[in-house]
């Protein structure tokens, strides 16, 4: 039985005390939303979760809190941990870091973004005041869901205090591209990074975000990927997107719920029966309220025909009032809305109603029902949970939803009339098209709609989330590779020694011999020769050396001797006594291209150099100033990757070398291919590499993989180190027993 732990900026709901009164008011926003719908729908259900537990920030005092605390219900859906925290960093913190840098930036309001160390540092303070205020109250076996932008350092700190815990990370806004996170000064990007990647999973709300992400990671912190897949310090972690839901039923049930279908039938009645265009949001320069008003005056102007027919009540909820590029806004909008009252009212009508206040959540669902159509266009926005509200809303099939393209929620909501917010002449167009639109065709948008929201709905997305956890930690333990121990060794041995026909597929560089500053002084020492002549010479072994190395080094080295030699990951190969063999022959042209932008990198990133074969371009940095050589592979790895989309050409980010090649070539295939061919009754497979970990996948149940190296690798064992490897091979291949002592010596 396990416990959920929600943790996240603020709770769901702050005091207002009059006197000795105490009220309860529930905040607005997505976040509580969402996990708070989830709470009531779960409550009412069989659940396997012994205990909800909500962590936040409490914006009341503590006196406050333990007087609430005496009198709450014991028996509720979840239980409040507040974290009670000085002003003054949370201010820097929260208004600072949070809002005047995260936000605007992940927004690209990049022009709103304030770079000040001193937001910074309270940002990383806060997120480890919570660190330390929650690991002692952990438990083993808690799933952990930290929300949000806030919270970015907090999956990490959290880890490094309890290693083992179980960790989820979900960002409510959009991961910007690439080139807008950069903008970011170096250490904080990476520490931003580094925090999250603390976390098993990482939960976006788009396809776009996820992408984002995962290319900021490669960029900036080296980390490989498998698909969705990241291996980060030997710990599988999992990106995956998870667009958020609302609780369908509610909003849609509404409908019928008597109060509230009275108070919609009054706001109908009180405009006359009027067209009605409804939106409500935060009071947020990323919610596109200027171009909303730029766009309904257009209209206005260029449709004349509907004025005096219709209204928009546009609905403002306070939000962040004390930053100034909330409050300056805020006088924008208001100047506004005057100007265009001013313009267009009549004696007995006015087209602008407006509220700057919250709603109660009864009047928040007769407005959606009682609205023809709702007017949703931020510039940028993570999801957008209210055009997802009023889609589900529309229970009668009466409703047109207008919405920026944008939004998160467009990539779900394409039945939508979707808008760019800078087009007044589009969101104009929307909204007189929304007035006409044919009933039959409101119908049949709605219900595409909405069929998709009910089918994944916010229980849904939260189980969803919970349930790929659980997935990675199993996946974790699959991956967590077993050292070679004396006891491997020996069965392993064993199994070699019954064998009559084995193959032993074994990388060259990194796993047979040491890197070298110069790819070319890599050739094969005394022991190797020796140690490869005494394994080819039993004929019941196969020995094949498998490298992305060009033909002609691997027969300089190792032609001589009896062995099957793999080049450049399966493009040529030489089989045991035989000549040499091209898989492919193209034409060259496209390593001019390549070449040509590597050069520029040689001369860019000093001891970088360029190395060229039958197949392959490669650009190698191992010698370079690490860091620098690092950032520089970083941007050459982009470049490169644009450039072969749409081609058969393939970019890989190898071990300090970022090589080009035709694509249809790696190990996997190729030494699936040599082992079905062979049909050994034993197989050992080594290598240390990214391209290896292809061969440890593709040969899983059919051979011993070993990856020389420690951390999470698709291969069964590991080997600590490349000097461990000959006398692995030499014992493997000794009859004598072997004692823990004589490996331990060699
Ligand atoms: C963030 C991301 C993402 C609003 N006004 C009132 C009120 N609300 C409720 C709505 C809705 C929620 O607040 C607003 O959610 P949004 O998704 O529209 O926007 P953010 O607050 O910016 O949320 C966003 C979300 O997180 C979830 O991941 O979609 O992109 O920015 O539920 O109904 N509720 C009441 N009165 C109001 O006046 N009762």
């Amino acid at each position: 039985m396990d416990r959920l732990i929600i943790i996240s900026n603020r709770l769901p709901f702050s005091l207002d005390r009059q006197g000795d009164k105490i009220n309860i008011r529930q905040s607005s926003g997505g976040l509580v939303s969402a996990i708070k719908s989830y709470f009531e729908s779960e409550g009412s259900q069989k659940s396997e979760l012994t205990e909800r537990l909500w962590f936040g920030v409490a914006d009341f005092p503590q006196e406050d809190w333990d007087l609430v605390a005496a009198s709450q219900d014991q028996n509720q859906d979840f239980n409040i941990v507040p974290l009670f925290v000085d002003n003054e960093v949370y201010d820097k913190y929260y208004n600072g870091f949070s809002n005047s840098v995260i936000w605007p930036l992940f927004h690209y309001f990049s022009s709103l973004a304030r770079y000040e160390t001193a937001y910074f540092e309270a940002y990383k303070r806060m997120n480890q005041i919570f660190a330390e205020k929650i690991a002692p109250l952990l438990q083993p076996g808690d799933k952990i869901w930290i929300h949000d932008y806030q919270l970015m350092l907090l999956p990490q700190l959290l880890r490094t205090r309890i290693p083992d815990i179980t960790v989820g990370f979900f960002l409510h806004i959009p991961f910007p591209s690439y080139e807008i996170f950069r903008l970011l000064p170096s250490e904080w990007k990476k520490t931003l990074l580094e925090g999250v990647m603390g976390a098993d999973l990482i939960g976006f709300h788009t396809y776009d975000y996820v992408q984002h992400f995962i290319q900021s990671v490669k960029m900036l912190l080296g980390v490989d990927n498998y698909f969705r897949t990241l291996l980060y310090q030997g710990r599988l972690v999992k990106v995956d997107l998870f667009p958020i839901g609302i609780d369908y039923k509610k909003f849609n049930q509404a409908a019928y719920d008597h109060d509230i279908l009275e108070s919609r039938n009054e706001i109908r009645r009180n405009f006359d029966e009027k067209k009605i265009v409804f939106s409500v949001d935060r009071l947020d320069y990323t919610k596109g309220m200027m171009h909303r008003l730029n766009g309904f005056e257009y209209f206005l102007e260029n449709y004349p025909e509907w004025r005096e027919k219709m209204v928009f009540i546009l609905n403002i909820v306070p939000s962040r009032d004390t930053i100034p590029a909330y409050t300056e806004r805020k006088k924008l909008i208001e100047e506004k809305i005057s100007a265009v009252n001013g313009r267009f009212s009549t004696i007995s009508w006015q087209p602008l109603i407006y509220r700057y206040n919250h709603l109660a959540f009864n009047e928040l669902l007769a407005l959606y029902q009682a609205a023809d159509a709702a007017l949703i266009t931020p510039l940028r926005d993570g999801m957008n949970l209210v055009a997802k509200e009023y889609v589900a809303s529309c229970a009668t099939q009466h409703g047109v939803l207008i919405l920026s393209e944008l939004a998160g929620a467009a990539s779900e909501l394409s039945e939508a009339l979707l808008v760019n917010p800078t087009d007044v002449t589009d969101v104009a167009g929307a909204i007189a098209r929304a007035f006409t639109m044919p009933v039959y065709e409101q119908r049949n948008r709605l219900s595409q709609m909405q069929r998709r929201l009910q089918e994944y709905d916010v229980l849904k997305w939260v189980n969803d989330f919970l349930e790929q956890l659980t997935q990675v930690r199993i996946e974790q333990q699959k991956q967590e590779v077993r050292l070679l121990d004396d006891r491997s060794i020996v069965q392993m041995r064993r199994h070699y020694q019954r064998a009559s026909n084995r193959c032993l597929l074994l990388d060259y560089d990194g796993t047979l011999v040491p890197f070298t500053r110069n790819p070319t002084e890599a050739h094969p020492g005394a022991a190797l020769t020796d140690l490869l002549r005494r394994l080819s010479s039993d004929p019941k072994n196969n020995i094949v050396v498998i490298s992305g190395r060009d033909a002609s080094s691997l027969d300089r080295w190792l032609g001589a001797l009896p062995l099957t030699l793999v080049a450049e990951h399966g493009a040529s190969f030489k089989k045991k006594n035989d000549n040499w063999q091209q898989l492919v022959s193209v034409s060259d042209l496209w390593k001019e291209e390549i070449r040509r932008i590597m050069q520029i990198f040689v001369i860019r990133c000093a001891g970088s150099f360029v190395e060229e074969k039958a197949n392959t371009i490669a650009w190698h940095y191992r010698n370079t100033a690490p860091d620098f050589g690092f950032s520089r592979s970083r941007e050459l790895l982009n470049n490169l990757s644009s450039l072969v989309q749409n081609t058969t050409l393939q970019v890989v980010d190898g071990n300090k070398v970022v090589e080009v090649r035709l694509s249809g070539f790696d190990k996997g295939i190729t030494a699936l291919k040599i082992v079905n061919e062979m049909d050994p009754d034993f197989v050992l497979c080594i290598g240390d590499d990214t391209t290896d970990e292809d061969m440890f996948k593709a040969l899983e149940g059919e051979a011993y993989t070993v990856k020389v190296s420690a951390g999470a690798s698709a291969a069964q064992y590991s080997i600590l180190s490349q000097q461990q490897v000959i006398p692995f091979l030499g014992i493997l291949s000794t009859p004598n027993a072997l004692t823990e002592k004589e490996y331990a010596g060699s």
